[in-house]
């Protein structure tokens, strides 16, 4: 697994990328870890009883039965995949990508094993050269499993009942601490790719900037079949305009590319052409024979940061925006097009400039976008409320940030890593935990600030003396001293000059809102309604500029941009309600009022 590199499937001249979206087979499994699936080898042969399911989506919210909504434990899908034979003739290899299958995958071609992955929102790669037939159909059958644990990240339990008065025999739940349904099943679109026998694994850059001059940074691994010479492999880069001019050439597979008067990438509002990217352009030659050829969208920026500031292109920047979810009706976490555009869309009407991928990676289509359009992203890992750490789940948590890191590491958007959110790191193993895993990070990529979010006390955090970057997430006026909208600036105020005089770091408000029921109205305001969102979102705007003023405060990101599913609970109303905007993308009331002040920061910058 993973030979293929993390490197997002791109069509050229030596490479396919033939799209499997579309309705596949699905039933449903059990819960035992060895399923009825596994038993009678559901993977030989077409799903018993199948009924139809699309891909990709989570499959909870598609039909209208509760038992596949609250599912937990195996789910199969199928469907037939179809090699080329020029694909065996070129003597191509061929990988099966699935951009995120959640949370356990199994995955089975033509009845043999293919490859496991554990964990979703990150992508795995299968090498099924040897599995398809040619010219002819595959079949192709996924396993998924949703069951969360102690061991699994984000983590989850099982309850057990045992009173058999009350419960049937065997009675358990698989539950979970975060506040967002856990949903499960092909996230994300799923691709069959060739590249030729030769190919590109890898491509890491890196830039950086001296005066007017651009500075690309580039080192490209590529993988050869045992019987080839290395030494006859060798690289020839040539970096493009969008226009398609090129700017610069070299015949090296790891080396420096400078441009004069080079155009940097600046995030919205702090340039009139933001988003610029250059296309990196690698052709890998076997002897005199072009092998190889991959195309990456790279942008020019530095991040540089200390105690107080952290700066993009040598100037300090300030984050406007928003925590976000993959969220939405009838496709919980599948990747909607639609949506996306839609969400970038909203971004821009209210002005923000910033956004963190709470609480998990979100797909590459995502970044690849922000990228674009000059959107700033804090990427989190999907250790979301982690509750204890071992070493276990240690090891767990550093292979999904080196997933991560691996995907996106070339994202101009992605200027900081966040560990995770809201981490029980007041506990004491907490400390060893984190110096650990913020050590291996910063071994993976040393570009890029390391941060997390907390809602811990600054004086027991254990976690915060090892970040770079520190978000606080505080819920004034809503979970503490719910009403009392007079407290909200003084308590922001206080608690966040409090954070950077204990840590000595940059802090920024990673989380801040108030659930709000579109339509609900009273004046004076009164919770859940409108107008206390309104009123909550103006008194934070009050201890913000203020504590703009004392120079270590980086920004502020309401939570959340929309209404999104959470488990049944009687503390949510049909889910997480603290939206600026609706499950359906139209603004609440406080969208406008958020609208003014994003407009109005924008134009400071
Ligand atoms: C914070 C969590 C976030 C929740 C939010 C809330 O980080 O996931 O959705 O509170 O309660 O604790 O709305």
């Amino acid at each position: 697994a993973g030979a293929a590199g993390m490197l997002f499937p791109r069509e050229s001249e030596s490479r396919e990328v033939v799209a499997l979206d579309g309705i596949w087979r699905f039933a449903l499994g059990g819960r035992e870890e060895v399923d009825v699936g596994f038993r009678q080898r559901w993977y030989l042969r077409e799903l018993p009883k199948w009924q139809i399911m699309p891909v990709p989506a989570s499959y909870n919210d598609v039909t209208t039965s509760a038992a596949l909504r609250d599912h937990v434990g195996w789910a199969w899908y199928q469907r037939e995949v179809f090699g080329r034979g020029r694909w065996r003739d070129g003597g191509a290899r061929v990988f099966l990508r699935f951009g995120s299958v959640h949370y356990f995958a199994c995955v089975w071609v033509n009845g043999h094993l293919a490859g496991n992955h554990s964990g979703g929102h990150l992508p795995f790669d299968l090498d099924v050269t040897a599995l398809l037939e040619y010219d002819a159909p595959s079949l192709l059958t996924v396993a998924v499993n949703n069951t969360l644990s102690p061991h699994t990240i984000p983590q989850g339990f099982t309850a057990y009942f045992n009173d058999t008065d009350m419960y049937p025999p065997g009675y358990s739940v698989n539950d979970y601490t975060f506040d967002f349904f856990n949903y499960a099943g092909i996230h994300r679109s799923v691709v069959l790719h060739t590249v030729p026998d030769v190919f590109i694994n890898d491509i890491t850059i890196n830039t950086k900037i001296i005066g007017e001059t651009g500075v690309v940074q580039f080192d490209v691994s590529y993988t050869i079949s045992e019987n080839e010479v290395d030494d006859e492999v060798s690289c020839k880069i040539t970096l493009l305009e969008e226009s398609n001019k090129a700017v610069g050439e070299v015949s090296l597979c790891e080396g420096d590319i400078m441009i004069d008067k080079a155009k940097f990438w600046w995030p919205v509002h702090m340039s009139n052409s933001p988003g610029h990217l250059y296309l990196f352009e690698v052709q890998l030659n076997h002897g005199q024979k072009r092998k190889d050829v991959y195309r990456l969208p790279v942008g020019i920026r530095t991040i540089y940061w200390n105690e107080t500031t952290v700066l993009l292109n040598n100037k300090p920047m300030y984050m406007y925006g928003f925590g976000k979810h993959e969220d939405s009706i009838l496709r919980g976490k599948g990747l909607d097009h639609t949506l996306l555009v839609r969400d970038y869309s909203l971004i821009e009407w209210i002005g923000a400039n910033s956004y963190r991928t709470s609480h998990y990676p979100y797909a590459e289509e995502a970044l690849n976008l922000a990228d674009r359009q000059g959107i700033l992203i804090i990427a989190e890992s999907p250790a979301v409320n982690l509750d204890n750490f071992d070493s276990v789940l240690l090891e767990k948590h550093k292979s999904v940030m080196a997933e991560m890191v691996n995907r996106d590491k070339n994202h101009p958007c992605v200027i900081m890593w966040s560990i995770s959110n809201e981490a029980r790191t007041q506990r004491k193993e907490a400390g060893p935990y984190y110096k650990s895993i913020v050590e291996y990070v910063k071994s993976l990529d040393k570009k890029r600030p390391v941060g997390f979010v907390t809602n811990r006390n600054m004086y027991q955090d254990k976690a915060a003396p090892f970040m770079d970057v520190i978000g606080v997430n505080r819920y004034f006026s809503w979970y503490s001293d719910t009403g009392d909208l007079e407290l909200v600036s003084r308590q922001v105020e206080a608690e966040y000059t409090k954070w950077h005089n204990v840590c000595k770091k940059p802090i920024f408000m990673s989380e801040y809102g108030a659930d709000t029921i579109s339509g609900f109205h009273q004046l004076p305001s009164f919770v859940w309604t409108e107008d206390y969102q309104v009123d909550l979102l103006h008194e934070h705007f009050k201890a913000f500029d203020n504590l703009r003023k004392k120079g270590f405060f980086i920004g502020e990101m309401v939570w959340n941009f929309a209404d999104f599913a959470t488990k049944q609970s009687v503390t949510r109303a049909q889910g997480n309600k603290k939206g600026i905007f609706t499950r359906e993308r139209q603004p609440k009331h406080a969208a406008y009022l958020l609208k003014t002040r994003y407009h109005h920061l924008a134009n400071e910058q």
